[in-house]
């Protein structure tokens, strides 16, 4: 393969063929980045996809004459032109959660301030563990013409940008300083991103002269390839005493994480569950995990979970953990599983989480790790007292939540009946997507979840301005779903500007924007810590503080003047018969609702550890310190 191991960049014109006759392309780096994406599948179970069905991004100087020209060159790639780095990257983390992680899309940028808005999208894909490519253009590599505009400059290093700063949120990082370097690059990111266990924001950084300098690119690195994503097994020994463990519990639980979802695991998580009458707690990304109404679901668990999951979950021996990370709001910051012998056995593709919590780690995929242990299991079920606790247990959510969909508060209604209506007048096979500030939580406790990927919760990260444009991920992802997008007034004035691509491109958006006037969620939890909650409300300043007239702002004629349908609902009513005009058209659609700050969905059974101040002057504050240092006694270490 001409050109590799030479000193010079430029091979020659005349040398067109490898000792091993293998042929060449004179292509810019760009180009060759382009043509190579564009040939990368995923298979899984006999099933093939294009692993990036396109390239979102914003131009810039750092981009446009070098991947914007090789974008611009080729017509049979889609390119989506969006409004913001970072939400482009949410919106990429979106598409892949939508896909289980067996597709998504590439994000390109320009330098400098391009470059770096991707750094929070990144963080949040990575944390997630979702598939995302990242092109940040980057300062020329020949250096010779520095500072270029929006350069970072150092007296320390010339081998330094902005970009740097992708390092701790990427699962792999790579800059090109000549276009060979693709050759091993692009290969070692597609093995992280199709790696389930080790997938996360992909960061190749792309100086501006690089991208449009030529090499003689080998034809093999053109060539489609296939990167099978496997079902591994895990050991046989620890499987025969997990088995051992499981048979020999009194009260077993499965907290279901999202590794269930992705590895599509639920149908046969429903079969296990159904046959040894075990019962199922779910995390945020792993709702969904079975549906509402199966016989052994108990719902959400920890911080935002049921008080039958929470009951069971302190109460339980054993806890098979499958697909999860553990975050603290599953743990209940360590307070949930309270049973003195309680044994933990992890389910999980990545070595990392199955560790966790002490347990005996099965490092496998979930979907044939949980039909090995059917087969194992066969003849076992929980007692049936047991059995009969998690059923009334879950019969009595049932009813709470039959209470709040149906409150009858307001207006301005309450957010749990917003969710009512908008579980009512979706459908099954519909998607409903939220990330940060109260929603999350109630929706946690409250959504009835009919299909595997009808609940898409960006809790990982909890990323205020997720909302839109995740749901704009997940409408190019399956566009035969209605997509519901909940998004608080907070998220919407973070982040709303994708309603235009949604329109540029006819992805057709259901947004629900609940408009409390601030921030429920933080001035909730600023009055727990024994606050006041000050600047958690949007009011006007008044003789120097913030407490003034509510700030009133007119969402409907925002999001028209973005290009959207917009209605504003009063009632319960309005807002059922806005959601039900809405679903019929095919634009995208925002309905506003106002909710009443304080009226609140409860807590269950739960904690989370947020610290208070361990002095203060304030009577308040100092209450709620005794109740914090009395609650992290029940903190445990595994
Ligand atoms: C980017 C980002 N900044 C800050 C936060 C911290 N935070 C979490 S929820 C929240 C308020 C959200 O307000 P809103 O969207 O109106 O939802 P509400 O709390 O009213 O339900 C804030 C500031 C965050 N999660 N993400
Ligand atoms: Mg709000």
């Amino acid at each position: 393969m001409c050109g590799f191991g030479r000193p010079g960049r430029r091979p020659t014109p005349a040398c067109r063929s490898s000792a091993n006759d293998s042929m060449t392309k004179r292509m810019t780096t760009a180009q060759a980045t382009i043509a190579f994406l564009k040939n990368q599948y995923s298979e899984r179970d006999g099933k093939q996809f294009r692993f990036f069905e396109g390239c979102l991004g914003i131009f810039g100087h750092g981009n446009v004459a070098g991947l914007g020209q090789a974008l611009e060159q080729d017509h049979d790639w889609p390119y989506y032109l969006v409004r913001n780095e970072q939400a482009m990257v949410h919106t990429a983390a979106a598409f892949a959660k939508a896909s289980n992680r067996l597709r998504t899309l590439v994000s390109t940028t320009s330098i400098g301030p391009g470059a770096t808005n991707m750094v929070t999208g990144a963080a949040g894909a990575t944390i997630n563990r979702l598939p995302v490519l990242l092109l940040p253009g980057d300062i020329f590599a020949r250096r010779n013409v520095a500072p270029v505009l929006q350069q970072l400059e150092s007296a320390r290093t010339q081998d330094i940008s902005v970009n740097d700063c992708f390092q701790p949120v990427a699962r792999y990082w790579d800059r090109i300083e000549r276009p060979e370097q693709i050759l091993t690059a692009f290969p070692a990111a597609m093995q992280v991103l199709t790696s389930p266990a080790e997938t996360g924001a992909v960061v190749i950084a792309m100086p501006q002269d690089v991208q449009a300098e030529a090499f003689e690119y080998p034809d093999g690195f053109f060539q489609k390839r296939v990167w099978v994503i496997s079902r591994p097994r895990c050991d046989s020994q620890l499987l025969a005493k997990a088995t051992e463990w499981i048979r020999s519990s009194q009260k077993p639980l499965i907290v279901a994480g999202g590794g269930v979802i992705y590895s599509e695991a639920t149908e046969a998580l429903g079969k296990f569950a159904s046959a040894t009458g075990i019962p199922v707690v779910e995390t945020q990304a792993g709702k969904g995990s079975l549906p509402y109404d199966h016989p052994q679901a108990l719902g959400a668990m920890g911080v935002t979970g049921t008080p039958g999951a929470n009951i069971l979950a302190r109460e339980a021996d054993l806890i098979l953990g499958i697909g999860t990370r553990y975050s603290d709001f599953t743990s209940a910051s360590q307070t949930a599983f309270q049973n003195p012998s309680v044994r933990f056995v992890n389910v999980n593709v990545c070595e990392f989480d199955a560790g966790k919590q002490a347990a005996l780690p099965l490092v496998a995929d979930a979907r044939v790790t949980i039909e090995e242990l059917t087969a194992r299991l066969d003849g076992f079920h929980v007692e049936e007292p047991y059995a009969a606790r998690a059923r009334s247990l879950s019969q009595e959510w049932d009813k709470e939540v039959d209470r709040i969909y149906n409150l009858g508060w307001g207006p301005p209604i309450s957010q749990g009946e917003v969710i009512g209506v908008v579980n009512e007048v979706s459908e099954a096979p519909d998607v409903v997507v939220c990330a940060a500030g109260s929603m999350p939580g109630d929706l946690h406790k409250l959504w009835r979840a009919r299909d595997p990927k009808g609940y898409h919760l960006e809790y990982g990260y909890s990323c205020m301005g997720y909302e839109i444009a995740g749901g704009l991920g997940v409408k190019m992802a399956s566009p035969e779903r209605e997509v519901y997008v909940m998004v608080g007034d907070g998220s919407y004035l973070m982040m709303a500007q994708e309603i235009v691509t949604s329109l540029q491109e006819g992805y057709k958006l259901n947004i629900v924007v609940v408009d409390n006037h601030g921030f429920s969620s933080i001035g909730g939890l600023s009055r727990a810590c024994g606050n006041q909650g000050m600047g958690t409300e949007y009011r006007y300043r008044q003789n120097g503080k913030l407490d003034g007239n509510v700030i009133s702002v007119d969402f409907v004629e925002n999001a028209r003047s973005l290009g959207a349908c917009a209605v504003r609902a009063r009632t319960r009513e309005d807002l059922r018969r806005a959601l039900l005009d809405a679903r019929r058209r095919s634009q995208t659609s925002v309905v506003v609702v106002e909710t009443d700050y304080a009226k609140r969905v409860p807590a269950y059974e739960s904690w989370w550890d947020v610290p208070i101040a361990e002095v203060s002057e304030v009577e308040s504050v100092a209450a709620a310190r005794t109740k914090y240092v009395e609650a992290r006694k029940k903190e445990r270490f595994f």
